[in-house]
């Protein structure tokens, strides 16, 4: 018999269909979470993605595997005919990386689809490629995870698994006895997101849907079983959030064994206060935008301009779009009510199939241009008419500068800015106009960019780059240039969008149906205070709900400069609650678990010390004392963001994943460098369990 395997120096592989292949929300969980693993496991650690030839050359750097067991694994697997890159992920971190090619092995799809049928009871259907992609990949994961654990003997193997996509590769592990130890993190449940995309009351009946018969009648029956199978065939499962917890145990029938929420890597400027220019600037940018688009009808002060925006992929309800388009309708006549003399110009960026951006709209661009120009050339002249009639001793105050050509240059520009139309909502031609759930609702509110209109509409459905020729700037610049984030989500297992706001130090709004708006709840005691404001889409009425989002917005525009400086910097002060060298703990705990399940006799839980002393314990244990933790004070503050007493919910705190002295002290270690100096931290006590 082989020696146990040694659980204090595990191996760790993370596997997901977006690693080094950027889809969505995932790719952002592993990319900016690599740091903190990568340090904690160092050459322990690997990634396992698909293999797409386009983006992985920009990706990945070629490594040539660096231990025995993995070469004889991988040789094993390319005489068979498999083929994959292995090397670094060229992020920060430096993880290393293995991706399969999936087209290497699609002559054996039908026996695996026939395998996973005799095995597993999941049917495939021939035509659902996302499916076929994900039992080609979850058997090559099995495959390489089986093969290698029967070289590599001595240490134990973590495999962690992310969304359903990935799933085929766990219930494998299972039915095969593969010597790891598994865990499944959700991030949403594919049956959550289509419940919701149509009109039922999601929360209010979870508990009573038939999941197999709404799984069927929505043609996804054969996705749920690979969803459902990987959640109940993991040694530990987990989501990011108490809500999707929720969810998912009434969904996937498995109550999850922990919460790991998502975090950021959060980069500190040197300077305390770049975060608050960078917003200045990218916001000039803006304003160069606003003015070509609004040409004709640039009729309001930018300096009292708001810019707030939404983002996302285009899920209409999922992600709130409808509640953000009725609110600014509201705050539109509420601010006409009120006589403000404040104009909002809302963003909404969410990618739609289109045919390229419209003539107006490049027009706009170009004529502001061009004027722009004429008036440099023409300051440029009159300095040079100026300098010599001073130099020359003549009277300055006398002389016209502007000669008659330059007047009619100026008037031709300005002849080109007169329009008879409004100035455009959309700044694409829509594939679909006449059926575009957002157009529509537009129009039927008459948000049309009438002067009149204190709620202006730029509907961008594209994401944005640094190449884009209206905007010129990437997503986070755009970000920083705006003032407010609006993210009124009605599905949203987390939620980065305000996330990333916060962490750029613009406050958003968020709701308390998204992971990131109950975590921000459940760890601020006035989080508006601290720009994170946060709509209540779960007790109020859809009425009530799109009033207080409007009421929110009103609150906004109607604070001064200087309140808004002083929010964005309390807003920027939280990012330490979002840091990966906070959230990161988590996962640690998860990963104890799992090694826990799989290998109990290896524990000894004198040895770590745990019984002895009690205050090693993680937050979350029932009787536990309280430990402090610093998160940052902000000053300018009207009080401290205080610990909060958590709302009843679902227990998903991994309550039993006791952690090694040595790893969390290790991590603590880790996870406070740089802040324990810092006279700006105050100390303050974990919440409490009730
Ligand atoms: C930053 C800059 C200030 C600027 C302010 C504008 O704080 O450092 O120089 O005045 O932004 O804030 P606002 O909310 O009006 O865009
Ligand atoms: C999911 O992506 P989504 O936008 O489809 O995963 C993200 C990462 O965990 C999460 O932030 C988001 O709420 C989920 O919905």
């Amino acid at each position: 018999m082989d020696p146990p395997r040694n659980v204090h120096k595990p191996l760790l592989f993370e596997i997901a269909w977006e690693v080094a292949n950027k889809v969505g929300g995932i790719y952002t969980v592993l990319k900016s979470k690599a740091p903190v693993t990568s340090h904690e496991y160092g050459d322990r650690y690997t990634m396992i993605g698909p293999l797409s030839y386009k983006t992985a050359p920009l990706e990945v750097e070629t490594l040539e595997p660096d231990t025995l067991e993995l070469r004889l694994t991988l040789e094993s697997m390319k005489e068979r005919g498999v083929k994959f890159l292995y090397g670094r992920w060229l992020i920060e971190g430096a993880p290393k990386v293995l991706l399969f090619d999936t087209g290497s092995v699609y002559h054996k799809l039908d026996e695996w689809k026939g395998d996973l049928w005799n095995v597993a009871g999941i049917p495939s259907p021939p035509n659902d490629h996302e499916t076929n992609e994900a039992i080609l990949f979850g058997y090559l994961v099995a495959w390489f995870l089986g093969e290698f654990v029967t070289h590599e003997k001595t240490s134990a193997v973590i495999a962690h698994f992310h969304e359903w996509l990935a799933g085929v590769g766990i219930a494998l592990c299972r039915k095969r006895h593969i010597d790891v130890t598994t865990i499944f993190t959700t991030h949403a449940t594919l049956l959550g997101r289509y419940l919701c995309a149509g009109s039922v009351d999601f929360y209010n009946n979870l508990r009573n849907f038939d999941v197999d018969h709404e799984a069927g009648k929505r043609g996804i029956y054969h996705r749920y079983c690979i969803e459902r199978a990987a959640t109940h065939c993991c040694d530990v499962f987990t989501t990011v959030s108490h809500i999707t917890a929720y969810e998912a145990e009434h969904l996937l029938k498995r109550k999850p064994d922990g919460v790991l929420p998502n975090g950021l890597n959060v980069v500190k400027f040197s300077a305390m206060h770049e975060f608050q220019n960078l917003h200045a600037v990218s916001k000039d940018k803006i304003h160069n935008f606003v003015r070509g688009h609004f040409y004709g009808h640039y009729d309001f002060d930018l300096e009292n301009t708001l810019y707030f925006f939404t983002a996302g992929r285009y899920e209409y309800r999922n992600k709130g779009l409808d509640m953000f388009i009725e609110s600014l309708q509201r705050l539109n006549e509420k601010l006409k009510a009120c006589n403000s003399p404040m104009t909002v110009v809302a963003f909404l960026i969410t990618p739609a199939e289109t045919h390229s951006f419209t003539v107006e709209t490049l027009k706009g661009q170009a004529v502001v241009k061009q004027l722009k120009e004429t008036v440099a050339d023409i300051a440029k002249r009159m300095e040079t008419r100026l300098f010599e009639k001073a130099a020359r001793g003549g009277d300055v105050t006398t002389t016209q500068f502007l000669t008659n050509e330059d007047q009619i240059l100026l008037k031709r520009r300005t002849f080109a800015l007169k329009r008879s139309t409004l100035p455009p909502i959309v700044t694409h031609n829509m594939a679909d106009d006449d059926k575009d759930p957002v157009l529509n609702q537009l129009r039927r509110l008459s948000l049309f960019n009438h002067p009149s209109d204190r709620v202006k509409i730029v509907f961008h459905p594209e994401f944005l780059n640094s190449n884009n020729p209206l905007f010129g700037l990437d997503y986070e610049e755009f970000v920083r240039g705006c003032h407010l984030g609006v993210f009124p989500s009605y599905y949203e297992p987390w939620g980065y969008t305000p996330a990333e706001c916060t962490v750029m130090g613009v406050p958003s709004i968020t709701t308390n149906l998204s992971g990131f708006g109950c975590f921000m709840d459940d760890n601020i005691v006035d989080s508006s205070e601290y720009g994170i404001y946060i709509v209540d889409r779960r007790m109020k009425s859809v009425e009530e709900s799109i009033q207080q989002l409007a009421d929110q917005m009103l609150v906004f525009c109607q604070k001064s400069r200087r309140q808004r400086i002083n929010q964005r910097n309390r807003t920027e002060r939280l990012s330490d609650l979002l840091d990966w060298k906070r959230m990161g703990l988590e996962y640690i705990k998860a990963r104890q678990l799992a090694l826990r399940r799989a290998y109990p006799d290896s524990f000894d839980d004198d040895y770590f010390g745990l019984e002895a002393d009690p205050s090693m314990l993680q937050d979350g244990s029932e009787d536990q004392p309280s430990r402090p933790r610093k998160i940052p004070n902000p000053r300018s503050a009207p009080g401290s963001p205080r610990i909060r007493t958590p709302k009843e919910g679902v227990d998903t705190d991994l309550t039993f994943a006791k952690m090694s002295i040595h790893d969390r002290e290790r991590y603590l270690q880790y996870s406070t460098q740089g802040h324990e100096d810092d006279e700006d931290m105050i100390k303050i006590p974990f919440r409490q369990r009730q």
